[in-house]
């Protein structure tokens, strides 16, 4: 089976809509059709100032929602990247066969290091995408489903595996994004020209998946269109209303011109009082069930040492290759 690899970082306390269709939704799809291994990337989350116990609870909270979400131990490994000592140890190798200039290129870190003010970014915030490169090439993933947004690490991780592999000798597979057209970028539902996101979106533009189902309907419902009034798929002059039918259409399997011929002539007060209701019946029990696995962490703690235990094993194997590559004397 071809393997994918995929990660997620426990800051948010609750994922968002775009964190689950853009990504964590794919994941349960391949978890069926791939060898998947899937991670809370704590190491990542650490590249902004995290106060430790609360980065602990976020880390089992991120598990959870990944199990309620549809991820099945028995047929992915689920596990906690700080768990798998081999991703920090891979990055320092791949650290030193990045440029400078092209870390520097990677237009994630320019917008968050602008938000946070350039001086006060970490080192760590910098070469965020070469642990991401690790991550992947540790796994020798052929796939990495995500959003939009982190295209361009992926292409990073395909040039520093082909240089490595040029350099070193064949050691690593060349990995190709798996990103969906429909759910690649969801939009801040009150500004859908921006990306919905943790740190970027305001509060009733940002859909958490753990907020009290009823507030969530509400931001639906009160959701930015435009002035027009009729239901069309137009991203360019409509992106607002498009954001909405992408949603909507993900969460149902309704098709898009489904959809449209549906609320032709009704009005965009129809659509969203119907897409509240659809998010409601998503949330209520996506909620449920992220507290029963919170109510019983032993059980979660187990489920994540079984995964690190799984990961470990391949992450290791490509380590002791990769270094023995690199020339490092092996410890007798
Ligand atoms: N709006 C989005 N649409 C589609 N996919 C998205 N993802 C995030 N936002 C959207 C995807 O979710 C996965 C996990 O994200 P993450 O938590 O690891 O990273 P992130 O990009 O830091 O999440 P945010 O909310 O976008 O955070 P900030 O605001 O800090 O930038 C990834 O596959 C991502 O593509």
């Amino acid at each position: 089976r071809p393997r994918v690899l995929s990660g997620i970082q426990p800051t948010a306390g609750s994922f968002h809509l775009g964190n689950y269709l853009g990504a964590v939704r794919q994941w349960v799809a391949l978890q069926e059709t791939h060898d998947a291994f899937y991670m809370v990337v704590d190491l990542h989350a650490i590249t902004l100032p995290q106060d430790p116990a609360e980065l602990r609870s976020n880390t089992r909270l991120a598990a959870a929602q990944l199990l309620a979400a549809g991820l099945d131990p028995e047929r992915c490994t689920l596990f906690v990247q700080s768990h798998v000592p081999e991703h920090a140890q891979l990055a320092w190798i791949m650290n030193c066969l990045t440029g400078f200039g092209e870390a520097s290129r990677m237009t994630q870190f320019k917008d968050k290091s602008a938000r946070q003010g350039a001086d006060r970014a970490s080192v760590g915030l910098f070469t965020y995408p070469i642990l991401q490169v690790a991550d992947i090439l540790l796994y020798q993933a052929n796939e990495v489903p995500v959003g939009e947004d982190q295209r361009q690490h992926i292409e990073l991780t395909r040039d520093l595996a082909e240089r490595f592999n040029g350099r070193f000798g064949q050691t690593f597979t060349i990995p190709a994004p798996y990103i969906l057209k429909e759910t690649a970028k969801i939009y801040d539902l009150q500004d859908p020209s921006i990306k919905m996101s943790k740190s970027a979106s305001t509060p009733k533009g940002l859909i958490n998946l753990l907020d009290e189902p009823r507030a969530t309907a509400k931001k639906v419902k009160s959701a930015v269109t435009d002035t027009g009034t009729d239901i069309r798929y137009d991203a360019e002059n409509k992106p607002g209303i498009s954001n909405l039918l992408s949603i909507y259409s993900t969460l149902t399997g309704a098709g898009i011109e489904e959809l449209e011929q549906r609320y032709d002539g009704k009005g965009y007060g129809a659509l969203k009082t119907d897409l509240a209701e659809v998010m409601t019946d998503f949330v209520t029990p996506f909620r449920e069930r992220t507290q029963q696995y919170l109510d019983d962490p032993e059980t979660l703690d187990s489920i994540l040492a079984k995964g690190a235990e799984k990961a470990r094993a391949v992450a290791a194997e490509t380590l002791s290759q990769a270094y023995e590559k690199v020339g490092f004397l092996p410890a007798k």
